[in-house]
């Protein structure tokens, strides 16, 4: 499979059909192989076995939530959570003399799967101004430089800091405690990138940026909508919770341009039904709806159930619900029923006939709940699609009872927590209110940048120095080029990681790398071992504790490294007791529990069986928004299209990586084996377009700014993918998504939706080193 360097190089792509069914027995031989790829068999057992256990580590994956204390299984984790938690438990590991071999410029031209499974790091490093290795430094002297650095900036805005969703609770609020502190909300995330559109939809509306359902909801719900989600894949555990709905009679429609394994069958590998038997179907009816086609779904949706309403007055519409709840309907309703179908028929590709069989689903169902992910979130018009999702769920009072609500499903694992925590650049003054109550400075006031302004105020100069609390931003980040230019231009960039990637490589004048326990391990700190605490997509907040001994003696945790920071950069400047925080973690979660709402005596709820769960205002029918009142809203009418000879492009995971991380060439479910070079279209357009299935192409983005973004040598797999749509892998196609391409109002960059052709490839196929490496696997401009 791998050479000995770990590089698995791309080979020849096969292609099988796509899979009917998700999980079963393979998805655990699967995770097998990978664990026994990377750590060893002992270690495996004893990580997978306390995870998502009530005291043991939380999955470091995605942020689906665990059942109840008492309703787990004694193996509570899918495939791909057992595949993350053995690539950070992995025995390989970086070392100086790794970095002595690999100049950075060798790095940056290594591929993603490489650098990550070069292993685990292992002593914080430096590259200095002018050279081309990381060095190793003391923790002493690396965070001497960074402080020195941040202590010499004209502003503190010129400086960036960058967090990703698998931080801790802890240490995403000494993070934001710190940057605001030292004077900036400059607090960009990955949730910029990811639900974004869900937080400024939902706050508008609802007055809250979360979802509003438990997986009891799901369990007892009789409708389940799964809109632009794939979550065989990317929640895998939430296919239980559906099997669970199903069980108790729920009914499923799942609305995607492909037909997803995990949206059609599940094999529990967690029963012997699931072993041997045919698997529960999950889909009852699938909408094959065209990309970007769900606002114009809800929004008919909506007006057959005013039409229904009409039929037969007062046994549709929830009035009470309305009336007493919400604001805004007859304006609502007005514009609802100016609804052009055909127009819809373009933005959809579906008939009204089908939209009428869900509406009659609808209108059977008591409790209906909507599930979203990336789908959604990463259209331009994503804010609208959601609060039409709203639209939809109030009509029928599908919000506040038992069995419905709202439920974006959130990727990392801490990415709501850290929002909680004030990891975002816009938090409200209630917020900086209470940290300045608490902690006794004043709190820069005026809005940070977020992932994308981040990019442009290094391009042009105005951010000198960045700091990322994990993740990798610049394979994340939209424009890969820019972002990269962005990246370099800095004076200094610091990265507080598990594992490397490109963003070490694609770096500052000067660069380090801070090197840091992960989940897996034991945190031992001066008061003794400490736990960290997490919070997942319904809510609920509970502890995650690593029991393996750390993968290097030199590697701090992500709380020491920042409060070190803290204190040396800030000199006194504040009397925030750093020390004490980073001796004992508890005693950062009681200044939460006096600035974050719904965080009263943290230390003592959270350590009960399951932890807790945060009041979310909707379940109490209380909307905390501008209005006071669940707000209907009256959304734009968008029918997108590609002109003739281009498609609609979507970037998408595979089944084998964890974000900008592919652990395989792999993606199993999609029957794609071999190659993440591929390209999904439909068999009609290819044949419209004069393509066939094996043909290589480059991808080409048309945006209106005269540049051209190309991912070069891409090969064509005949797909049943939505009609005009085609499917490509991020972050390999990340070069092709404008910097300037975002979703209105939640500036989310557009990774999904984009407008591309495709030309028959002029690169031709070098080498399977090239294929494999160079990272961006593309050229632009
Ligand atoms: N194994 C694994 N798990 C993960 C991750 C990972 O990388 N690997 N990442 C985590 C993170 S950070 C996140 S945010 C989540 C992401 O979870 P998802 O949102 O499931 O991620 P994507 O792979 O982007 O898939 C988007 C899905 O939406 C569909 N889709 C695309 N466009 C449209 C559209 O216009 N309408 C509709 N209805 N559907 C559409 C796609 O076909 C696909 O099924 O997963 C998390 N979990
Ligand atoms: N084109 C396109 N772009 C996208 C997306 C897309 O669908 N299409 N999706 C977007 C989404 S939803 C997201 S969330 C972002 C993800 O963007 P990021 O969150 O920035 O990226 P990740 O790949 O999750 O980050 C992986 C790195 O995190 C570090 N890491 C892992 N675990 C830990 C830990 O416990 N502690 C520390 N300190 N470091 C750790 C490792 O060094 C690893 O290499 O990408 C976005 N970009
Ligand atoms: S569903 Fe998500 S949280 Fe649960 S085990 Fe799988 S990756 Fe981990
Ligand atoms: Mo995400």
């Amino acid at each position: 499979m791998q050479n000995p360097s770990g590089e698995e190089p791309e080979t020849t792509l096969s292609v099988t059909p796509p899979k009917k069914w998700a999980a079963g027995v393979p998805a655990v031989v699967h995770a097998l192989e990978y664990s026994l790829e990377q750590t060893s068999p002992k270690k495996t057992g004893v990580d997978l076995l306390t995870m998502n256990q009530v005291g043991g580590i939380d999955c470091p994956g995605c942020a689906w939530a665990d059942p109840a204390p008492g309703r787990r299984h004694r193996n509570e984790y899918c495939e791909n959570g057992a595949k993350h938690i053995n690539d950070e438990a992995t025995t390989r590991r970086v070392t100086a003399d790794f970095f002595r071999e690999h100049s950075v410029s060798d790095l940056a031209a290594r591929s993603d799967m490489w650098l990550n499974q070069q292993g685990r790091l292992t002593e914080p490093m430096i590259k200095r101004p002018g050279s081309e290795h990381y060095e190793p430094i003391t923790w002493d002297d690396a965070l001497g430089v960074l402080a020195g650095e941040l202590k010499t900036l004209a502003s503190p805005d010129e400086a960036v800091f960058y967090t990703s969703g698998r931080a801790s609770n802890e240490a995403a609020f000494v993070l934001q405690l710190f940057a605001r502190a030292f004077g900036t909300n400059n607090l960009p995330d990955c949730s910029n990138m990811c639900h974004e559109s869900s937080g400024f939809a939902l706050s508008e509306t609802l007055g809250t940026g979360k979802g509003t359902v438990s997986l009891d909801d799901l369990h007892h719900a009789d409708l389940i909508f799964l809109v632009g989600q794939n979550p065989g894949t990317n929640h895998p555990r939430q296919l239980s919770a559906l099997e669970e709905a199903k069980r108790n009679g729920g009914r499923i429609v799942a609305v995607n341009p492909l037909p997803e394994a995990g949206l059609r069958r599940f094999k529990n590998p967690q029963k012997p039904s699931g072993i041997v038997g045919r698997g529960t179907q999950i889909a009852d009816r699938f909408l094959h709806i065209k990309p970007g086609g769900d606002l114009a779904l809800f929004q008919a949706l909506n007006l057959l159930l005013l039409e229904a309403e009409d039929a037969r007055p007062g046994t549709v519409l929830d009035h009470a619900f309305i009336d007493a709840r919400t604001t805004g309907f007859e304006e609502f309703a007005a514009h609802a029923r100016d609804l052009d179908w055909d127009d819809v028929h373009t933005a959809t590709g579906l008939t009204r006939e089908e939209i009428e069989k869900v509406r009659d689903e609808v209108l059977r169902s008591e409790r209906v709940v909507v599930c979203w992910a990336m789908g959604i979130t990463q259209h331009k018009h994503g804010v609208p699609t959601i609060r039409e999702i709203v639209n939809f769920l109030m009509l029928r009072g599908n919000l506040g009872r038992a069995g419905t609500g709202a439920c974006p499903v959130r990727g990392h694992s801490n990415v709501q927590g850290d929002r909680t925590m004030g990891i975002w650049e816009q938090m409200p003054d209630t917020f900086l209110d209470a940290l300045q109550h608490e902690f006794g400075f004043d709190p820069p006031r005026p809005h940070g940048l977020d992932s994308v302004d981040a990019i442009k105020a290094m391009r042009d100069g105005q951010v000198k120095v960045f700091l990322a609390l994990a993740g990798n931003f610049v394979r994340a980040a939209p424009d890969s080029e820019v972002t990269e230019e962005a990246m370099s231009s800095c004076r200094l960039t610091a990265h507080i990681s598990t594992k490397l990637n490109r963003s070490h490589a694609v770096c500052g004048d000067t660069a380090l790398i801070l090197p840091t326990l992960g989940r897996t391990e034991r945190d031992v700190q001066a008061d003794g071992e400490q736990f960290v605490t997490v919070e997942n997509s319904m809510s609920e907040v509970h502890t995650s504790q690593g029991r393996l001994e750390p993968a290097s003696p030199l590697l701090l945790s992500e709380v020491a490294i920042l409060c070190r920071l803290a204190r040396r950069t800030l000199d006194g400047r504040t009397d925030i007791p750093w020390e004490t925080f980073e001796g004992d973690y508890g005693s950062i979660r009681d200044r939460i529990s006096r600035v974050v709402a719904g965080f009263h005596d943290y230390n003592a709820r959270v350590t009960r069986p399951g932890g807790f769960q945060l009041p979310n205002p909707v379940n109490e029918g209380v909307f905390p928004n501008e209005v006071g009142k669940a707000l209907f809203t009256r959304n734009e009418r968008v029918v997108p299209r590609a002109p003739k000879g281009h498609l609609l492009l979507q970037t998408l995971r595979s089944h084998d990586q964890w974000n900008t991380v592919p652990y395989t060439n792999n993606d199993r479910y999609r029957g794609i084996h071999g190659s993440r070079h591929v390209v999904l279209v439909n068999p009609a357009d290819l044949t419209e377009l004069g393509l066939t299935q094996g043909e290589r192409v480059d991808l080409v983005s048309v945006w209106g700014d005269g540049i051209e973004r190309r991912a070069e040598n891409f090969e064509i797999v005949s797909y049943p993918a939505a009609k005009g749509s085609a499917a490509a892998y991020y972050p390999e196609t990340n070069v092709l998504v404008p910097l300037d391409s975002v979703a209105d109002i939640s500036n989310q960059p557009t990774s999904k939706g984009l407008v591309v052709r495709l030309e028959l490839s002029r690169a031709g196929r070098s080498s399977a080193r090239t294929r494999g490496a160079g990272p961006p696997g593309a050229r632009g401009r």
